[in-house]
């Protein structure tokens, strides 16, 4: 029965509805009444709020205790009205709000009712332009902590002290969708991290992609313009396969190094937990001498580095294109705290032109084999965002944040960078005071004589507002370099005016061979695959011969394979001149692509299968789907779903329908998802345990057939048991084979793991094992 709510009633009195809290379901909560009792009054509520405010900031989620000076910072903006009065943005507290004020019962609306046009009016203005590029992204807050001083390299201050942890707040995103894209599509995915330190904030803007698509920040707008949706018609939505995309890149050859990632597995990932994370452009570290090293950041995720293929990623586009959102919110909520490693690269001045690439060139690595990783520090997530408008939607990252102890490289796209984040903010935020939002804001604190603007928050007392002055003493002060003021490092420069670019930037294929080269076999399929279908959506055949001959210039077989997908030949004579980014004045043939040669062939730190950086050991936060109906042998279901979580994973059951499965030995489960509301491609493995009547009934299921199938087809870990080894047989028809079985009870085939008899713990092992695998790619059917 529903509890009524009298008229009269506030929210958090007895007799209130009460909603289950995070955490619990509708059955755990035992009682109508709420969780507090009820406290007389406003102030009482208030004392409500307090408690849950200090509660939150002792959260032992946060890991920080008091010490998280962001989430204390943030806490004089939060508002949860709990207890609280309904009230007009002026605290006038609302009678009615059911029904707007009108000259009679039947009569028009007067004008007179300023709660209407109050409530109304802010929701007309809701909405704020979304980003250019990445619009589409999800947030988190967390900490990040120094395993050792970086002092000898750097005098960041966060950077010094192993028992310091500095809040941040850590922003993925896809590039070209728009807000409501879906996380699936196939993209670079925006990596941002923003440290609150003591001394500032400290933004690391980067992607997960260590190389971008241009060189000069001169030709970002054409970039994005050719990736957006084409202007006459807005189509197509988050997806780089169309024509004003492909035309562009057939016409800059300095993209191609990028087009290897963006065509590979890294640009669909499984989760933002599980891809890497780098700064690409040099950055500099300088230390308390003022000595200059340039430092390359790397994020390396601890759960491993995954994808999904292609196929699925366009279902899951389908079935849940909050997928990664998603994934993101619930491991943080489960207490599944995701973790990177940073890294560093670090390069010494002197050491600056000792490379067969320029260390300014943005569309370069420098190969782990060659400078190593040093991971020098973790950043873990662990709290949800309150407000995804508040937080995720108004945080304002700049490669411009930086701290004492970093500084910029003359990179020529970072450098335009560093205009465009604070003038991309002014427009999408409103103004120059969006530095004052909560989530902005830094810890460290702010003085100057900066003043008024749009929105402005700060208070400024006092009669100066310039420096310098003597009415208030001078102040606030400049800070002596040993204070804490920020230095540039005062590099030589010694050079004429010119527009140009360094010849130095201009081996634009040799890199591109080396990711391509690096790559495991099924890889390399992946991305002659993506390739066919990127090119394949295009209307214009010119352009799908220009791409055949740039990739020829990568790989000949990468090439020709693309080509006979398209059912086209490699065009024997290439276009000329082939790079066509060209000043008008400039001589065509001083522009063109040259290879130099380079000292390494293969980096194994490219590639995802097989990579030593991320050994395949763990199944942490993977979801297994466990398919069973009324009847299902209860001893396998518990001692897999035992092993499963023993290992970390998290099992979920899926059934013909919702509510309570019953297994043979009486045992009553609840069903997660119906075949309905779940889908294969929403898991990372299958499960299905004997159990007679249960696998009859699944038998007759063409839905639970094709999620098995599906499974299959992508590759996935899937294990059978008992009599549910009947059921895989005839969902997988003819790809279904015990044929190494060799009297052994437990077949391993290609990650297909069965058993006629019981589940034992070498069974459960051998699919644990499997799905730390990730993929059989054996089983992939490499035709298509
Ligand atoms: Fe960005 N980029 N970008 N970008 N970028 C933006 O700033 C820009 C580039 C990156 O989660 C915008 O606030 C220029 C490289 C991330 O809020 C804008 C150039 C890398 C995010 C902008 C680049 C990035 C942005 C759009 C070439 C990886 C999302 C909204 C000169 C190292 C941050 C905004 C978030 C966002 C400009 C190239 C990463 C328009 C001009 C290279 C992760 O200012």
């Amino acid at each position: 029965m529903p509890v009524q709510v009298g008229p009269k009633m506030k929210c958090g009195q007895a007799g209130m509805p009460v909603l289950p809290v995070k955490g619990e379901t509708m059955t755990t909560r035992k009682s109508g009444k709420p969780k507090e009792p009820a406290k007389k009054g406003a102030a009482k509520a208030k004392v409500l709020q307090d408690d849950a405010r200090a509660a939150a900031k002792l959260d032992p989620r946060s890991g920080l205790g008091k010490r998280d000076a962001k989430i204390d910072d943030l806490q004089k903006n939060t508002e949860d009205s709990g207890g609280e009065f309904l009230t007009t943005n002026q605290g006038v507290k609302i009678n009615d709000n059911q029904n707007s004020l009108k000259a009679g019962e039947r009569g028009a609306t007067l004008l007179e009712d300023f709660i209407l046009r109050e409530k109304i009016t802010h929701f007309d203005h809701e909405r704020i332009p979304e980003r250019v590029v990445h619009a589409r992204g999800s947030a988190a807050h967390g900490y990040f902590q120094v395993y050792e001083s970086m002092t000898e390299y750097t005098k960041a201050g966060f950077l010094q002290d192993p028992s310091e942890k500095t809040p941040v707040f850590v922003r993925f995103s896809t590039v070209a969708g728009s807000r409501g894209s879906t996380d699936l599509a196939r993209d670079v995915r925006g990596f941002a991290v923003k440290f609150y330190t003591n001394e500032g904030n400290f933004d690391i803007v980067g992607n997960n992609i260590p190389v971008f698509f241009i060189q000069d920040a001169m030709k970002f707008p054409d970039l994005v313009h050719a990736v957006k949706p084409e202007p006459h018609n807005e189509i197509p939505q988050a997806a780089s396969a169309h024509d004003t995309f492909w035309d562009f890149i057939s016409l800059m050859p300095e993209s191609m190094h990028m087009i290897m990632w963006v065509m590979s597995d890294r640009a669909i990932p499984r989760s933002f937990r599980m891809m890497e994370g780098f700064g690409v452009h040099s950055f500099r570290f300088i230390n308390e001498r003022g000595k200059s090293r340039f430092v390359k950041f790397h994020w390396k995720p601890l759960l491993g580095l995954h994808s999904v293929v292609w196929d699925e990623a366009q279902k899951i586009s389908g079935k849940d294109p909050d997928f990664h959102r998603r994934d993101l919110w619930e491991a943080i909520e489960n207490g599944d705290f995701p973790e990177w490693e940073l890294g560093v690269q670090i390069v010494e001045e002197k050491d600056e032109h000792s490379f067969d690439f320029d260390l300014l060139d943005p569309t370069k690595i420098i190969p782990e084999e060659i400078v190593p990783v040093q991971r020098i520090g973790k950043l873990t997530l662990n709290r949800n965002p309150d407000n995804f408008f508040a937080e995720t939607e108004q945080v304002a990252f700049h490669v411009g944040n930086i701290v004492a102890g970093i500084d910029f490289t003359n990179d020529p796209l970072m450098q335009g960078r560093l205009f465009s984040y604070t003038d991309t903010q002014l427009i999408r935020l409103g103004g120059p005071n969006f530095h004052e939002i909560p989530i902005n804001r830094p810890v460290a604190p702010v003085h100057n004589n900066q003043r008024d603007g749009f929105m402005r928050q700060t208070v400024n007392r006092g009669q100066t507002s310039y420096e310098p002055n003597t009415l208030r003493g001078g102040c606030p002060f400049q800070a002596g370099a040993d204070m804490g003021g920020f230095t540039s490092f005062a590099e030589r420069i010694d050079a004429k005016k010119i527009r140009a670019r360094s010849a130095s930037f201009f081996d634009h294929f040799s890199q591109a061979t080396l990711f391509y080269n690096s790559q495991s076999e099924p890889e390399k399929g992946h991305i002659i695959r993506a390739l066919r279908f990127e090119l394949g959506k295009l209307e214009t055949p010119a352009i799908r011969e220009r791409m055949l001959g740039l990739l020829a210039q990568v790989d000949k077989g990468l090439a020709s394979s693309v080509a006979e997908g398209l059912g086209m030949a490699v065009p024997g004579k290439l276009d000329k001149p082939m790079n066509m980014s060209i000043p008008a004045d400039g001589d065509p043939k001083k522009f063109q692509p040259k290879r130099v040669p380079q000292a390494i062939d293969v980096s194994p730190a490219l590639r995802q299968v097989g990579n030593p950086n991320f050994p395949a050991d763990t199944i942490k936060t993977r979801k297994i789907a466990v398919l069973l109906a009324d009847g299902f042998d209860d001893a396998a279901v518990d001692e897999m779903s035992k092993a499963l979580l023993t290992a970390g994973a998290a099992p979920k059951t899926i059934a013909p329908r919702l509510g309570v499965v019953t297994g043979a030995g009486g045992t009553q489960l609840k069903v997660d998802c119906s075949f309905l509301t779940g889908s294969s491609v929403l898991f990372d493995a299958v499960y299905i345990p004997g159990g007679d009547k249960s696998v009859d009934e699944l038998k007759q299921l063409e839905e639970a057939r094709e999620f098995v199938s599906e499974a299959h087809k992508h590759c996935k870990a899937i294990a059978a048991s008992g009599t549910g080894v009947g059921f895989l047989a005839k969902s997988l028809g003819e790809k279904f084979s015990e044929t190494n079985s060799t009297g052994k009870l437990i077949v391993a085939n290609a990650g297909v793991i069965t058993s006629r008899a019981e589940v034992t713990t070498n069974f459960t092992k051998e699919f644990i094992g499997a799905i730390a695998q990730h993929r059989h790619w054996e089983r992939e059917d490499s035709t298509r």
